[in-house]
């Protein structure tokens, strides 16, 4: 029996039809990726990547074509930072940076020209405290 076919990586569960949905890899010393395909059409659209046995990176496949649309970073267990691309054209438009867990930071690029236009201030309660628009 091998492994070595599968194109992501070490099969580690199987749904009840018999197809995989779930593969692990290997990226070093004590990182690995683990994929998992959460709608079963044979893709991965969820890869966790781990550090030291902790999670620091989700990235989410939301709408199943294959991209990448939202990557979730955390620290220490703790989310850190999310990019979103929620109109799934494969470009980012907003950046969301938390603070202890908790929504501090959004950053907003609306026509995805590569810089940042709008940024918002929130406080620990979630209330919106500042908001600057940068570019016209
Ligand atoms: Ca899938
Ligand atoms: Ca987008």
């Amino acid at each position: 029996m091998s492994c070595s076919r599968e194109p992501y990586g070490t099969v580690t569960h199987r749904n009840r039809d018999g197809h995989p949905d779930q593969w692990v890899y290997r990226i070093g010393q004590d990182s690995y990726k683990i994929a998992i395909d959460t709608n079963s059409d044979g893709r991965p659209d969820l890869v966790k990547t781990y550090e030291d046995n902790e999670v620091v990176q989700i990235e989410s496949d939301r709408n199943f074509d294959g991209k990448v649309d939202l990557i979730q970073e955390y620290s220490h267990g703790v989310l850190a930072r999310e990019i979103h691309d929620d109109d799934f054209d494969g470009k980012s438009e907003t950046i969301k940076e938390f603070r202890h867990g908790k929504l501090a930071i959004v950053e907003q690029d609306p026509q995805e020209r590569g810089y940042i236009d709008i940024v918002e201030y929130y406080d620990d309660s979630g209330k919106l405290v500042r908001r600057e628009v940068r570019h016209k």
